[in-house]
C-alpha cells in the first residue's frame, strides 16, 4: 500500500475503535481492498506460531476491544479468529470492519476465516442486515460486506499441527489436501464439505450423525482421532457453540471450542476466551468477562434455550 492508503486505513482502524462507522465510501474502499487480500489466501491458510485463536464475536465491540486489551494489539500480537463476527450483538457494522481494517493493514499478522453467520442467508435472519439498513440507511453495506464474505478463508494449519475452522470436520473430507481444492468464492452452500466445514459440531456420539442446525453434520471422537492421526495433528480448534467457561476440550482432547464472546447475546452469563499459542505450540487459555458497557442493555443472566 501507499504511505497515504495506510494512512487511510490507520484512520479507519482509529475511528472503529471508537465505536464510529465508517461512511459508505470508506467502507467500498475497505471491501475492495480487502477482497484483494483475502483472495491471495489459500482455503487452508498457513499460520504460523505465537498466535493467538480466537471464537465467535457476534458484534460485541466492547468485548472485542477488551480481548485485544488482555491478549496485545496488532501487530504486537498474532490473531487468528474463527468466524461468526457479525449477527446478534450490537456492533456488527464496526465489529467486522475493524477486523477487516486490521487485515488489510497487517495482512500477515491476523487471520479471519469464515463462519455460517459470514453468509447471505443467516445475516438476513439474526440482526446484521437490520444494522447495516439502520446505520447505513440503505441494503448496499450489506452487500458489500457479504460479497465480501465469499473470499474469507474457511480454514487455517498451524505449524501443521492444529487444524482450525468454525465448524468441524466433513464425511466427505478425509484429508486437509481435499479442502486446498474446494472452490470457496462463493455464498456457503446448503451442504457438502464447505458447509461441513463452517456448520458441523462434535457429539457425544460416536460416527456421523444428523445436525438439529439443519446443515453440517455431527462428529464422534472415533472421526476426531482418525482425521487427526492420519493428518498428523495434535487436535482440532473451532468456535461455534456456546461454551459457559469460554473454550472446552472434547473427545480425549481431540477438539476444543473457543468461544469469545462472553455474556452472549447479553444474557447467556459465559465468560469468554481466546488461546494463546507459544513460539514452542504451548497453549494457555485466557479467560474474561464482559467489558463495562455504557450504552447497551443491561445484562440479565439467563439460561439460553437454543442459540445457532
Ligand atoms: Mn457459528
Amino acid at each position: 500500500m501507499e504511505k497515504s492508503e495506510t494512512q487511510d486505513v490507520d484512520n479507519w482502524i482509529k475511528k472503529l475503535q471508537e465505536f464510529k462507522q465508517l461512511s459508505e465510501n470508506e467502507l467500498k474502499s475497505l471491501c475492495e481492498k480487502a477482497r484483494e487480500v483475502l483472495s491471495a489466501e489459500s482455503n487452508v491458510k498457513v499460520v504460523q506460531s505465537p498466535v493467538t485463536v480466537c471464537g465467535d464475536i457476534h458484534g460485541q465491540l466492547y468485548d472485542l476491544l477488551e480481548l485485544f486489551k488482555i491478549g496485545g494489539s496488532i501487530p504486537d500480537t498474532n490473531y487468528l479468529f474463527l468466524g461468526d463476527y457479525v449477527d446478534r450483538g450490537y456492533y456488527s457494522v464496526e465489529t467486522v470492519s475493524l477486523l477487516l481494517a486490521l487485515k488489510v493493514r497487517f495482512r500477515d499478522r491476523i487471520t479471519i476465516l469464515r463462519g455460517n453467520h459470514e453468509s447471505r442467508q443467516i445475516s438476513q435472519v439474526y440482526g446484521f442486515y437490520d444494522e447495516c439498513l439502520r446505520k447505513y440507511g440503505s441494503p448496499n453495506a450489506w452487500t458489500l460486506f457479504t460479497d465480501l464474505f465469499d473470499y474469507l478463508p474457511i480454514t487455517a494449519l498451524i505449524e501443521d499441527k492444529i487444524f482450525c475452522m468454525h465448524g468441524g470436520l466433513s464425511p466427505s473430507i478425509d484429508t486437509i489436501d481435499h479442502v486446498r481444492i474446494l472452490d470457496r468464492i462463493q455464498e456457503v452452500p446448503h451442504e457438502g464439505p464447505m458447509a461441513d466445514i463452517i456448520w458441523s459440531d462434535p457429539d457425544e456420539r460416536g460416527g456421523w450423525g444428523i445436525s438439529n442446525r439443519g446443515c453440517g453434520y455431527t462428529f464422534g471422537q472415533d472421526i476426531s482421532e482418525v482425521f487427526n492421526h492420519s493428518n498428523g495433528l495434535s487436535f482440532v480448534a473451532r468456535a461455534h457453540q456456546l461454551c459457559m467457561e469460554g473454550y472446552n476440550w472434547c473427545h480425549e482432547k481431540n477438539v476444543v471450542t473457543i468461544f469469545s464472546a462472553p455474556n452472549y447475546t447479553y444474557r447467556c452469563g459465559n465468560e469468554g476466551a481466546f488461546m494463546e499459542l507459544d513460539d514452542s505450540m504451548n497453549h494457555t487459555f485466557v479467560q474474561y468477562d464482559p467489558a463495562p458497557r455504557i450504552d447497551e442493555p443491561k445484562m440479565v443472566k439467563r439460561t439460553p434455550d437454543y442459540f445457532l
